[in-house]
């Protein structure tokens, strides 16, 4: 009996009662507005796919038809490559005056320069000379040597070469005698420096040391003259008709590179589209309760510390303990499991974060969050390690607040209210309400 705190008593249970009523209201009100957010993204994943699916199959289409073009541009640049090759060959077989051997003299030419090899480009011409010259006396008519066109080419070719040379001579030359000049002018002006000194000693008026000759020299005038520059070496008239070769063996056509090109970026483009179709259809594939609910909080985070740690769990997401994991948020499992006959209203919606970083000679580590009904913004509390690296959490959210919850709460109510009604004075208030 308590005839004195009775009614104190069920002034708390009113007031406490009408602070959890208007809590519930309020985080209903907030369901209301996450299902509309839920819902919005949904409709938004499920255009996305829809969209992602279209674009994808298109794209598909049009990646088979450029790599169709791709292989024909390539095919015929690869033609027209060794088109080109051939003619270029053609020329410099020509030119080098290859064409008028017979194969027998080619062969000879070949064992020639298999078994010596060649020094450089003149002997070349010249073991091929003699094979030509061999050519022409085989014939009947001993007919002249006719110069080829590589011939012709490195009898001018020769000729500048010497020029060159003569050049290159001459500017050595001159480049030997301004640097002897210099030399001898910086003598000069070391010696009067050194004379300078000496004269202003014996007239008792001493030039510190440092003064003397390297201010001498530094003093010595670069005449202006014309810079002289070495004469270039030409390449060798072989190496010439040789880069032709190696530039038809590059050709390349720019439909090929094109076409090329546009294959890769589609193709590109499509395993970009079909990376983001994984995506969205990942998104719409989840189960997120009733109403979609947990769409609307998706990759949100809530953080909580908690002792001396930062405790944060992110809704599909992972958890974390500072900077160690607790694991990564099962996906739930159809709708929500909702225990309808519980007294325990708060545990129907649990979230579980699994296969976090392992503990010391213990499991994998995990959180367990209870969802608890109530107004935003979110709040994540009561983190407790009831065994080990096992952690249990507690979040208020609206999410919870649906009518399975409402309905509940109604009856568990009724039965607080008549229970504690003046004539059953008794009976205790449980703290669970
Ligand atoms: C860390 C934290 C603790 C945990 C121990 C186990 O200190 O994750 O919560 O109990 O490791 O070794």
């Amino acid at each position: 009996m308590c005839p004195r705190t009775c009614a104190k008593l069920m002034a708390e249970f009113e007031a406490d009662r009408a602070d959890r009523l208007r809590g519930v209201d309020e985080g209903e009100r907030d369901r209301v507005t996450l299902a509309a957010e839920a819902e919005r993204k949904w409709t938004e994943a499920q255009q996305s796919v829809t969209e992602l699916e279209a674009k994808t199959a298109s794209l598909q289409v049009m990646v088979e038809q450029l790599e169709a073009r791709k292989s024909e541009e390539e095919r015929v640049e690869l033609e027209q490559r060794r088109a080109q090759v051939e003619k270029a060959q053609d020329e410099l077989l020509e030119q080098l005056g290859l064409t008028e051997l017979s194969t027998r003299q080619l062969a000879t030419l070949v064992l020639e320069l298999g078994r010596h090899g060649v020094e450089n480009k003149d002997d070349f011409v010249k073991m091929i000379r003699v094979q030509r010259e061999a050519a022409a006396a085989e014939g009947d008519d001993e007919k002249e040597v006719t110069s080829s066109a590589v011939d012709e080419e490195m009898k001018e070719f020769r000729k500048r070469d010497d020029e060159r040379k003569r050049e290159t001579r001459r500017i050595e030359r001159q480049i030997e005698e301004r640097r002897k000049k210099k030399e001898q002018k910086e003598k000069e002006a070391q010696e009067a420096a050194e004379a300078a000194r000496v004269a202003a000693e014996e007239a008792g008026t001493p030039i510190e040391d440092s003064t003397t000759t390297d201010e001498a020299t530094a003093g010595v005038e670069e005449e202006e003259e014309e810079e002289l520059v070495l004469p270039e070496v030409e390449t060798h008239p072989v190496d010439v008709l040789f880069a032709k070769l190696s530039a038809s063996e590059e050709f390349a056509r720019e439909e090929t590179a094109s076409a090329r090109q546009q294959y890769d970026e589609t193709k590109k483009e499509l395993t970009t589209e079909e990376s983001n179709l994984k995506t969205a259809r990942g998104v719409v594939e989840k189960a997120y309760g009733p109403d979609r609910i947990l769409l609307a909080v998706k990759d949100e985070c809530i953080e909580s510390t908690s002792g001396k740690y930062v405790y944060k769990a992110c809704f599909f997401g992972k958890a974390t303990q500072d900077s160690t994991s607790l694991g990564t948020m099962k996906e739930l499992k159809g709708e929500v499991e909702s225990e309808k006959d519980t007294a325990e209203l708060n545990d129907r919606y649990k979230l579980r974060f699994e296969h976090g970083t392992k503990c010391w000679n213990g499991p994998h580590r995990s959180l367990a969050v209870d969802v608890v009904c109530g107004p935003l913004p979110m709040e994540l509390y009561d983190v407790q390690e009831p065994s080990t690296c096992v952690y249990s959490a507690k979040l208020r959210s609206p999410i919870a607040c649906d009518a399975e919850h409402r309905e509940a709460l109604t009856k568990l109510d009724a039965r607080m209210v008549s229970a504690v009604t003046p004539h059953h004075i008794e009976v205790e208030v449980p703290a669970t309400l």
